[in-house]
């Protein structure tokens, strides 16, 4: 893993690690915004209340008697690909790697909420964590918490999900309880699972109103911004790497592709040399690989022939179902989030040896 900030613990997965459709627990990015709070399964307790007819709070052994299920769901930071941005951006400098697929067991989030009787007036259900510390420029201890749409709380894939890749969660990655939220951003799917809120107005919370929204140039700073929701379009080369040096000759070209709401009907890779002109790119069809699932990325492969010596730049771009794409530039925002500008892969064409 390469390691972007010690405290909090971030860390990311080299892309050619990222090979596999399930992303190994020991591959998966962290993204941590406190210390790793350590939960004791004795004393752990679950609430749920807000805008609801009976609150509960509910133990680890009791929610684990709950009909669960299986999601297999790609989860990828808002701030992924954050250093491709420019001019620079404010946050976690992260490359291409806060991403990754996990199978994730859980109760669904709906069922819970049908327990507790949600009230017509709910629009909203607030995840908060056990982590918490302070922000700067906050004045206060903070916990982590984000808040999503009731109809997404109800969606029967969004778990309170208890094990990672069929072992139970480890503490880095939420133990003993997290929400995922499959189809968003990581920032939604909260770790160390405390108190969930069923509210009845826009969360007005510091993560929900601060970080994960879209700043853009000109931006009054005191008008409410757009916040960051579901996953855009997005596509990476997961091989060859950065700078690799090939063989002329037939490779093929490796990597994956998602979106958030639509599955990915096409993924194109295109080979152009390093001053060439982008617009007379001809793309070529990368085939989508098996399995497949809603909320999973797809991975992809593509024979590509580097018949010419020298340096080139490797593009991969992908559609979803709806004919949304990847843009060359992403537009720019002040936090870099949601990032999805075409992946480029500078490689260097070296000639085959004659006998
Ligand atoms: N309680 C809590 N939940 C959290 C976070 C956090 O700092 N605290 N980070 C969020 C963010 S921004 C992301 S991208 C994902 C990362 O999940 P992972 O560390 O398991 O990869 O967790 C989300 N849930
Ligand atoms: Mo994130």
């Amino acid at each position: 893993m390469d390691v972007v900030t010690r405290t909090p613990y971030c860390a990311e997965t080299p892309l050619p690690a990222l090979n596999a459709w399930i992303t190994p627990i020991s591959r998966f990015f962290v993204r941590n915004h406190f210390a790793t709070p350590r939960i004791d399964l004795e004393s752990y307790r679950l609430a749920v209340e807000g805008e609801v007819d009976g609150p509960l709070t509910i133990s680890y052994p009791e929610l684990r008697k709950l009909p669960e299920r299986n999601v297999v769901a790609t989860m990828e930071c808002a701030g992924n690909s954050r250093t491709r941005v420019y001019p620079p951006a404010e946050g976690v400098p992260w490359k291409h790697g806060a991403l990754g697929t996990a199978r994730w067991r859980g109760v669904p989030l709906g069922s819970l909420l049908q327990r507790v009787g949600v009230r017509p007036t709910a629009t909203e259900v607030v995840l908060e964590g056990a982590d918490h510390g302070r922000e700067a420029g906050v004045a206060g201890d903070l916990s982590y918490a984000m808040s999503i749409p009731i109809e997404k709380a109800r969606d029967p894939d969004t778990i309170l999900a208890v094990e990672m890749n069929g072992l139970d969660l480890d503490a880095r990655h939420g133990f003993p309880v997290r929400a995922i939220v499959p189809g968003w951003y990581g920032m939604a799917s909260v770790k160390w699972l405390t108190r969930i809120a069923v509210v009845d107005r826009p969360y007005q919370g510091y993560f929900r109103t601060r970080p994960y929204v879209f700043i853009h140039e000109g931006d009054d700073p005191e008008s409410s911004k757009k916040p960051v929701t579901s996953l855009q379009v997005k596509s990476l080369i997961t091989w060859p790497a950065e700078d690799a040096v090939l063989a002329s000759g037939r490779h093929i070209v490796r990597g994956v592709a998602w979106g958030g709401t639509e599955a990915i009907a096409q993924v194109e890779v295109t080979l152009r040399p390093i001053d060439g002109d982008l617009r007379q790119a001809g793309w070529q069809p990368a085939k989508l690989l098996e399995p497949r699932a809603r909320f999973a990325w797809a991975r992809w492969e593509c024979s590509v022939d580097f018949d010419t010596p020298g340096y080139h730049v490797l593009r991969v771009s992908a559609t979803d179902k709806d004919g949304n794409t990847q843009p060359l530039y992403a537009p720019w925002n002040f936090r870099g989030v949601a990032t999805n500008s075409i992946h480029a892969v500078p490689v260097i064409v070296r000639p085959r040896r004659r006998r």
